[in-house]
């Protein structure tokens, strides 16, 4: 129960300072450590540019365009204190990408990191919602216009007084068309998340020290690397570069205790245990965002005598919403539903099915999906249930595990990648008549975006005609969904009426 009126940036900074953790150290990053009283003051003074200077209203939607580091928190929790919307986005997003974030949902205020700024202001040029768009220092030496406008500014701000069913983030998800959609998140859904799935499942106190890969623009990141740890007084490590290496290096040196990442990373954290890392730091390993090897599941109990966490979210429900526990886990599963949530599993007509028999995942609980302006949220939502994307298997025990994806999405090293998407990029080079884009399985990775292409005539099959295509994708859109593995044939497998069968371009069925 949240009281009618609360703000989740009020609540995740200067709460906390009012709770006594004023001392304690909220976030590390860029080698500096800030304690809860020094993030409640910057994002005070942020706020009061944001309001003052920038003329942002209640409800404006303001964008964050940033890796993970401090400063992107303070912008998130500061346009939060100031009653806006919130959209972070990811510094891999181009600006075509940006811009169709932009036009859904009307953009008015983009705060930027200033070594991202060429993007975003080619889109401040086309857009006609985009206002405003103010840089911001990264790096956190403060040698920026927003930072120096927030240098002047005091360091209490009355944060506006949000109802706890205001909109306070929107959370954007490419789907399977790569046609974004937009998930409206409540502030009380944010602390909900912590509440439920943090405490129950976690059991976070302020001793925790949390790390992580995936970019805050997630609300995988968001939750587990920013209001998981501000809500209960622990400190969060925040790395612009969360390669698996130097998550090696960070965890041993700040002695982490929870980490939210993806099976591949804690593949390579296995083999540099087996090196001499000393990561028993670690108490929690959440591996969440693709399917958790049991093989990966087993080695981590065997070497660190902990079970690690594997669970399922998605961005339309916010978090994880079925999840293994310290002391009720299983291998090749994915546990059970979190408290609050209900889960069952459907037939393609919306009926209930028996254990033991695959079926639609269908979720129901607190944080529901709410789509800004779009048709799909009929497809999403049936009778109170989000059925997600994925097949799903109920054991006789009430334990779910994971049958198959749905959709064309493409989940690789965590990363959700419209296969469509790809698919559009490559057909813009003029060397390619026609492609279709499959996940193909990756020891490493899970899976890799894998092009199969026809080239115009005249065009040549060779090693550099696959170095030109891969490097046209990353040029025109995020550069991670570029096709690792790119194949040459004659001609697409199709239906007779003209649709690209892409399940038989599987490497199973070649
Ligand atoms: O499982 C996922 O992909 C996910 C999505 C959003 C939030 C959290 C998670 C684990």
């Amino acid at each position: 129960d949240y009281p009618d009126h609360v703000n989740v940036g009020v609540e995740l900074t200067d709460a906390m300072v009012g709770k006594g953790f004023g001392d304690h150290t909220a976030l590390i990053g860029n080698g500096r450590r800030r304690t809860y009283k020094e993030l409640s003051d910057w994002t005070n003074r942020l706020a009061h540019v944001l309001v003052e200077d920038l003329g942002v209203k209640p409800g404006n939607r303001v964008l964050i365009r940033s890796a993970n580091n401090p400063a992107m928190v303070a912008c998130w929790l500061a346009a939060t204190k100031a009653g806006a919307v919130v959209v972070n986005t990811m510094p891999m997003l181009r600006s075509g990408e940006l811009g169709a974030i932009i036009d859904k949902a009307e953009i008015t205020h983009a705060l930027c990191d200033t070594r991202l700024m060429e993007d975003m202001v080619q889109c401040a040029k086309k857009s006609k919602f985009l206002k405003s768009v103010v840089g911001f220092d990264g790096t956190s030496n403060h040698d920026a216009e927003l930072d120096r406008l927030a240098l002047e500014k005091p360091v209490r701000f009355d944060a506006v007084d949000t109802g706890r069913d205001d909109v306070a983030l929107l959370g954007f998800t490419s789907g399977t068309t790569g046609d974004p959609k937009a998930t409206m998140h409540f502030h009380r859904d944010l602390l909900i998340i912590a509440d439920g799935y943090a405490q129950e499942v976690l059991g976070v106190t302020e001793d925790d020290v949390f790390i992580g890969s995936p970019p805050l623009a997630f609300t995988f990141g968001l939750g587990g690397l920013a209001v998981f740890p501000l809500r209960f007084g622990a400190a969060a490590t925040l790395l612009e570069q969360a390669s698996p290496p130097n998550m090696v290096e960070i965890i041993q040196q700040y002695k982490a205790t929870v980490c939210f990442t993806a099976p591949t990373a804690y593949r390579f954290m296995l083999q540099a245990m087996e090196d001499g890392a000393d990561l028993s730091s670690l108490r929690a390993a959440v591996s969440a965002g693709e399917t958790l090897p049991a093989p990966v599941y087993d080695a981590w109990i065997e070497q660190t005598g902990k079970p690690m966490l594997d669970g399922i979210g998605a961005t339309e429900m916010l978090h994880i919403f079925i999840s293994n526990r310290f002391d009720d886990h299983r291998p090749a599963c994915t546990g059970k539903p979190v408290s609050g949530y209900k889960v069952r599993i459907l037939d393609d007509e919306g009926r209930e099915l028996p254990p033991g028999e695959v079926g639609k995942l269908a979720v129901r609980g607190p944080t529901g999906c709410r789509y800004l302006a779009d048709d799909r949220q009929g497809v999403y939502v049936k009778d109170g249930w989000n059925v997600t994307g994925d097949a799903f298997v109920m054991d006789k025990d009430g334990y779910l595990h994971f049958a198959a994806r749905n959709d064309d999405m493409i989940v690789s090293s965590g990363y959700n990648i419209a296969g469509p998407e790809v698919e559009a990029a490559l057909l813009a080079h003029p060397a390619v008549s026609e492609c279709g884009v499959i996940a193909a399985p990756d020891e490493a990775r899970g899976h890799i975006v894998e092009a199969h292409v026809v080239l115009n005539e005249g065009e040549t099959p060779s090693d550099l005609m696959i170095k030109t295509l891969q490097d046209h994708v990353k040029a025109t859109i995020a550069p991670y969904k570029y096709p690792r593995s790119v194949k040459f044939i004659d001609a697409l497998p199709k239906t007779q009426t003209g649709k690209i069968q892409r399940f038989r371009l599987r490497p199973d069925l070649h």
